[in-house]
């Protein structure tokens, strides 16, 4: 395979912002009196937040209308946005900064790809905007992960062809909308949960340009 993009997930891969994610939800939550555990929030990485309040509601056993379900979804962003807007460029997940200045410097596009409305926000606090050739979250997609749509974007908006690029997620629906758009799909975090990607690591820390292109090599001889 001819390397030419490589496309991150936000939360999971570049930074934990889903512990932030949690007590926004959680304090929704007990305004609300539903009971909303850390397990719980593992239901709602990598997907978005009108789907994440559905999953609440559904836990609560609550039934709201629309218009409400905005009003709720638009108070527990802003109490997530207070959160990130304490973020610092020390909460970007260990060997990610070094891995993306390789590639960069071996002349591979780098992307985002994330389900997050806050997305540009983010990279902005963590001082990491400039890394990216494309920047494709939650704004700019219509069909959420597992739907390709964010992908698929990303390597359109930068000309390159799905058989070229790699996709860095933490979620089951985020490996499954790369395997969807056509791209190598390397999972980040546990390999049971991932099993369905072309090769699951725990981060980046050990983890460089040598190391996706013996993955990518192993790929080719299948
Ligand atoms: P927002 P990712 C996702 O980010 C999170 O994993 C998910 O928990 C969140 O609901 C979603 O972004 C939407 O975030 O409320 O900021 O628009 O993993 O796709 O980078
Ligand atoms: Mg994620």
């Amino acid at each position: 395979m001819d390397l030419q993009l490589a496309i991150f997930d936000l939360d999971g891969v570049i930074v934990d912002t889903a512990k932030y994610h949690f007590l926004a939800w959680k304090r929704l939550a007990e305004e609300m009196g539903i009971e909303f555990t850390k397990q719980d929030n593992e239901r709602l990485k990598g997907v978005s937040r009108m789907r994440s309040l559905d999953i609440l509601l559904e836990i609560g056993g609550q039934v709201h209308t629309e218009a409400d379900k905005e009003v709720l979804a638009d108070k527990k962003n802003t109490w997530y946005v207070e959160y990130i807007d304490q973020m610092d460029a020390s909460e970007i997940l260990p060997g990610v900064l070094p891995f993306l200045a390789e590639l960069r410097g071996k002349g591979v596009k780098v992307a985002l790809g994330s389900a997050s409305k806050n997305a540009r926000r983010i990279l902005d606090r963590i001082n990491l905007t400039g890394y990216f050739d494309a920047i494709v979250d939650g704004n700019l997609v219509s069909k959420a992960k597992p739907d390709p749509e964010v992908f698929a974007l990303g390597a359109s908006l930068l000309n390159i062809r799905p058989e070229h690029a790699v996709v860095f997620e933490d979620a089951q629906a985020g490996v499954e909308a790369a395997l969807r758009a056509e791209m190598i799909a390397i999972g980040v975090g546990d390999p049971q949960t991932l099993a369905a990607a072309h090769h699951v690591i725990p981060g980046f820390a050990r983890f460089g340009l040598a190391e996706l292109e013996s993955v990518l090599e192993e790929k080719r001889t299948i």
